[in-house]
């Protein structure tokens, strides 16, 4: 591992800030395997020996690291490598609910209201909502916890047509909208990579900077009506969204 802290090691982790290409070099080494969950790392004045680095500058590299959830500290016992916490796999090829989701894996599910109201739709609600000027949008936002960790901020809007009353969803909004033979049965749904900041962050507890998946859905119902746009922000560390893919069928013979 000694060769890791290598001065020569951190001069081939590219530019930027020395504490950046230390921090870098280690988290390489944590995405290959070199280093492993539980691993520790050398005393802070151990690796200032190996790079040649002041220990200021080692201790940044530590502390951005740990804030990224790579490296946990525990006192008087050293630095060691964090455990990779376990991914949830969600297929995208069915539209489910999140309470759904997790029950499926017998997880239990909390949610946290940020705000659930009654708002003048934003020129962006109306395009997906398919909205009139006078219409109005129930918004409801949500941090959403499986087993008590944090996994996303949701936050829904739908027209006031289809759901009047925000205060009548409680816990799940797909068996609300069922109840009410609202179900979407075709969803549209567009992924993006992200960074969670500043208060979105400390809803996930997680580090500012910390990697996001932001995802876009659009409902509809069978009739062809959007039912909701729902904007998220899930953790980039728990979740993996799946594809099974199939050739063409007019390829399939060949
Ligand atoms: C899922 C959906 C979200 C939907 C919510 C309803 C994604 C990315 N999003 O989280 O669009 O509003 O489920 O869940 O999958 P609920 O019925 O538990 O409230």
């Amino acid at each position: 591992m000694n060769s890791l802290f290598s001065p020569e090691a951190l001069s081939e982790a590219g530019r930027g800030p020395l504490y950046r290409r230390l921090a870098r070099g280690i988290d390489e080494q944590i995405a290959a395997g070199t280093l492993r969950p539980g691993d520790s790392l050398p005393s802070e004045r151990d690796m200032a020996a190996l790079t040649g680095l002041s220990r200021v500058t080692v201790r940044k590299a530590v502390q951005h690291l740990v804030e990224q959830g790579r490296l946990v500290q525990h006192r008087g016992s050293g630095t060691f490598v964090a455990a990779r916490p376990e991914k949830l796999e969600q297929s995208l090829a069915h539209l489910t609910s999140f309470t759904e989701d997790m029950a499926r894996r017998g997880m239990a599910v909390q949610s946290t209201w940020l705000s659930r109201a009654i708002h003048a739709p934003t020129p962006d609600e109306v395009m997906a909502l398919g909205l009139g000027a006078a219409d109005r949008v129930v918004r409801l936002e949500r941090v959403r916890r499986a087993d008590g960790v944090p996994l996303a901020i949701e936050r829904a809007s739908l027209s006031t047509a289809l759901l009047p009353d925000p205060d009548i969803v409680t816990r799940s909004l797909y068996e609300v909208l069922s109840a009410r033979g609202l179900r979407p049965t075709r969803a549209v749904q567009r992924i993006t990579a992200g960074t969670l900041e500043g208060a979105d962050a400390a809803l996930l507890e997680v580090g500012d900077g910390a990697a996001a998946l932001r995802i876009e859905r659009v409902s509809y119902l069978a009739s062809g009506r959007v039912v909701e746009l729902t904007r998220s922000l899930y953790r980039g560390d728990m979740y993996d969204f799946t594809a099974e893919l199939q050739i063409p069928v007019h390829d399939a013979g060949h």
